[in-house]
């Protein structure tokens, strides 16, 4: 075993130390954890004493691996990805971290010699929810790929003290509850008290002559807050790579005001501490909804702000000059949520460096790369401008200059087109003045990119037009990935072994090699194993949804599952038509031999989000309903999964037969829900919307389930006059599903509940459903039809599962890294420390 171990992951002699891998070397670090960090005898210790001495056993490890990493950075200068996110959603740490130094089964091993199950330790973590959906667990997953890929960077945002709300569902309506995910304390996190640098908010800005007889400005805040760094490891697959995600937290500059408590007024020296500490308490809990709330711009400038000084400090440590950071560092805004980034790395440069302003522009417009990942006009952030000037007022003058020399730039290229300086502005001025900052990010980046092919095509042509006609050489398309270790190794273990059988390992790295499974979709025997598997998920997954809702599924009917956010784009709605719409069939012809399913939802609603909220309502009414209703018998059931996160994701995409991606075409961006579903084995049905276009493309047409208008015809239709009421009027089927909905049937009889749905549907339809309504269902019946021939599903699921080489984060990173970062690997070798780590 020893011999084995020894051989793996490293070459070098780790096998005897502090961190080594053997089974021997992790029982006994196992103990010592046990012991002298939690101070536990085995007989008295508790399932979190044991995750607890788990955790820090696999730390250990990742930590000798973080030393040698960052041992690399000084030493040999290489160029650092500066990955600026407002959101990570990771997901649990332990598994992961245990499938990336491959001490997967060592750790069972240990676990069970303590008595204690590794599933049970697993279920026990806190995940860090720290992101609202797929564009923070896209940092997650790039995070992920960045490290196997042996590419050096560190992920900056902020540490929520409260990440995304718990959801719970009462009487059918989603509760939020306080998301305490620190309360037992984060052995994956590291605080480095000494790592801080002070953020000063408000005030005013006075001109002066420096010494040299130079103008500058001078910012006098009135409030200044301390950022204070916390480190997670991250850990490349099989390799010794572990960058950082650097998390700041906000603290008082002075905890206690002496003044005020020297007087006896304690509250108000306590103050300024709670005030401060409000920055980096809470995740704003919109996904594509912006709130426009200072605290919101306060957390955006904080992280930005610490990560730009800590990353000019970081260069300035190995002796370079600031004229050449973007040789050193390559930082990418993850929407424009960092986009105050710009002016912020301006005013470093220029205020605090006293770098010349044209330097400055040069090395700031070629350090950042910006990423879209919307459309949707309710995200494009815009601030007012007399709330940015009160907070930012030396940042908005910065901005002010930036837009004078772009558009004095613009007015050479485009004489006389008021109308397009005016669409190209960082600021609005139609009405109440806001600054742009999607603007910001393109004129201060030096590449910009959408996440799918369709929406780079439409970020092209509709949002940012005005700046692709400008600088088409800035655009390009890096279609979003997931990554395999947590989306297929962690989480899918059964078909991962089954796939390892026949074609062994070398697709977890390189997942393009699935392809190999090709050959197996006509193979008797395999399919019988793989249908074998997705059995033995569903009815793990059937295990959980009776545990947390109290329904039981038929683990032998078809699970057609939608989980994402919930949002009327995605129209979760237009599925629960198609479930009232079998409902009907059913009540109408009670003998009809109607293929089985199971029709599971998921997802959170913003808590301002009225209608998202009643959408869940309605699921919830109709499962009721139809759950209970005998006539049904069994043929049917609905199921609203609560509190979807990554952690019940792990569970649910492995045990999917049919994958739901059904939003407007053109509205989704990329989607990678989509991704992880199909690489688990399900299929598709889907709109020509966002990656479902990609992935249709590779896995086949043949094999992918379309309906629905295409994004052009969504846009024509809409421009011509679009009328749904005519549609309701002539589709009987759809009529009866609407008119059940409105009658109360769902509602203990109230037809004004459902009504504001209702009529959005008839008299609006902004995202219409109704226009795909019965391709969609003519699209279902012909998924239950194949669901019937099992072999020739099965087969159709392999071929999915091997075609989606693509979809894997490291082809997408590889492209960042090419294309944008221009950045290489560096391999980073281990280093046995003698005593240190004996
Ligand atoms: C999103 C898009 O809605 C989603 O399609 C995309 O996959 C994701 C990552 O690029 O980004 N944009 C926002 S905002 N939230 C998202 O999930």
């Amino acid at each position: 075993m020893a011999q084995r171990k020894s051989k793996k992951t490293n070459s070098n002699k780790t096998d005897c130390s502090r961190t080594g891998m053997t089974l021997i070397d992790l029982n006994r670090c196992f103990n010592e954890h046990l012991f002298y960090t939690q101070g536990r005898l085995p007989l008295s210790a508790t399932l979190n004493d044991h995750y607890m001495a788990a955790a820090y056993t696999v730390r250990d490890r990742l930590l000798h691996r973080w030393v040698c990493t960052v041992r690399d950075f000084i030493r040999e200068g290489v160029k650092v990805v500066g990955y600026l996110s407002a959101e990570f959603l990771l997901g649990p740490h332990l598994g992961n971290n245990m499938i990336n130094l491959d001490i997967f089964d060592e750790v069972r091993e240990a676990s069970e010699n303590v008595g204690r199950n590794l599933d049970a330790m697993l279920d026990h973590e806190e995940e860090p929810g720290l992101g609202n959906g797929g564009l923070g667990r896209l940092a997650a997953c790039y995070l992920d790929s960045l490290a196997t890929l042996e590419i050096p960077a560190i992920g900056y945002g902020i540490r929520y003290e409260f990440g995304i709300f718990d959801q719970e569902i009462r009487d059918g309506w989603q509760v939020e509850k306080t998301d305490k995910w620190l309360r037992l304390g984060n052995p994956w996190e590291i605080p480095r008290p000494e790592v801080t640098y002070e953020v000063k908010f408000g005030g005013h800005t006075a001109g002066y002559c420096d010494d040299g007889g130079c103008y500058r400005s001078r910012w006098t805040p009135d409030r200044v807050v301390r950022g204070i760094a916390y480190d997670t490891p991250i850990l490349g697959y099989k390799v010794n790579t572990c960058n950082m995600l650097r998390l700041w937290k906000a603290e008082a500059v002075e905890s206690f005001d002496f003044a005020s408590f020297n007087v006896g007024n304690y509250y108000g020296a306590v103050h300024e501490k709670v005030y401060s500490e409000n920055i980096s308490k809470v995740l704003y809990p919109n996904d594509e909804q912006i709130q426009g709330k200072q605290l919101r711009l306060e957390q955006q400038y904080f992280f930005v702000s610490c990560s730009l000084q800590d990353m000019i400090r970081l260069h300035l440590a190995i002796g370079k000059s600031l004229e050449y950071f973007h040789e050193e560092f390559a930082i990418q805004l993850n929407d424009t949520h960092p986009s105050v980034a710009v002016a912020e790395l301006m005013r470093l440069l220029v205020d605090e460096h006293h770098m010349d302003w044209d330097t400055a522009w040069h090395v700031t417009r070629n350090v950042f790369g910006y990423t879209n990942h919307t459309l949707l006009p309710e995200a494009l952030e815009r601030w007012p401008l007399r709330l940015f000037a009160n907070l930012l007022p030396r940042h908005l003058e910065i901005i002010f200059e930036i837009n004078r020399r772009f558009l004095d730039e613009v007015r050479v290229i485009y004489p006389d087109d008021e109308a397009r300086i005016a669409r190209l502005s960082l600021i609005d001025e139609q009405g109440e003045r806001y600054v742009r900052m999607a603007n910001l990010a393109c004129v201060g980046s030096r590449a910009i990119n959408g996440v799918a092919k369709l929406h780079t095509e439409l970020l092209k042509t509709t949002v940012l037009k005005d700046f692709y006609e400008l600088w088409p050489e800035k655009f390009s398309n890096k279609t979003n990935g997931v990554t395999p270790r947590r989306w297929m190794v962690l989480s899918n273990p059964g078909l991962t072994r089954l796939i390892r059988s026949r074609i062994g390992g070398g697709w977890i790295k390189k997942l393009d090699r699935l392809k190999r499974l090709e050959s197996y979709a006509g193979d008797d025997a395999f399919r019988r194993e793989w249908q074998a598997v997705k059995t033995g998920n569903k009815q793990a997954l059937a295990a959980l949804i009776l545990e947390r809702t109290g329904i039981s599924v038929n683990p032998d009917s078809m699970f057609d599952i939608q989980v994402k956010r919930i949002h009327e784009y995605k129209r979760q709605h237009l599925n629960v038509l198609h479930v009232v719409t079998l409902y009907n069939r059913l009540r109408r012809n009670p003998g009809l031999d109607m293929l089985p399913r199971t029709v599971i939802f998921g997802g959170k609603a913003a808590p301002s989000y009225y209608m998202a909220k009643l959408i869940i309502k309605l699921i919830n009414s109709v499962a009721d309903v139809v759950n209970h209703d005998p006539a049904v018998r069994n043929r049917l059931k609905v199921v609203f999964f609560p509190d979807f996160n990554v952690k019940s994701a792990q569970k649910i995409y492995p045990a999917a037969d049919l994958s739901e991606q059904i939003s407007t075409a053109g509205k989704e961006a990329s989607g990678t829900g989509n991704m992880k579903f199909s690489m688990n084995g399900a299929l598709t049905i889907g709109t020509l919307d966002g990656a479902n276009v990609e992935i249709r493309e590779e896995v086949g047409a043949d094999n992918f389930f379309l309906f629905g208008l295409t994004a052009e015809e969504v846009a024509r239709i809409k421009s011509e006059g679009y009328d749904p009421r005519s549609i309701y009027l002539s589709n009987p089927d759809l009529r009866e599903a609407i008119d059940l909905i409105g009658s109360g049937f769902f509602s203990r009889g109230d037809p004004d509940l459902f009504k504001p749905l209702v009529d959005s549907l008839l008299y609006q339809d902004e995202y219409m459903l109704l226009a795909d309504y019965q391709s969609y269902v003519d699209c279902q019946d012909r998924v239950s039809e194949a669901y019937r021939d099992r072999d020739r599903w099965t087969r159709m699921a392999i071929l999915n599962v091997a075609r989606m080489g693509k979809f894997s984060s490291d082809r997408a990173i590889r492209e960042y890294c090419r294309e944008i970062w221009r950045v290489s690997p560096n391999t980073v070798e281990m280093e046995d420390f003698g005593d240190l780590v004996r």
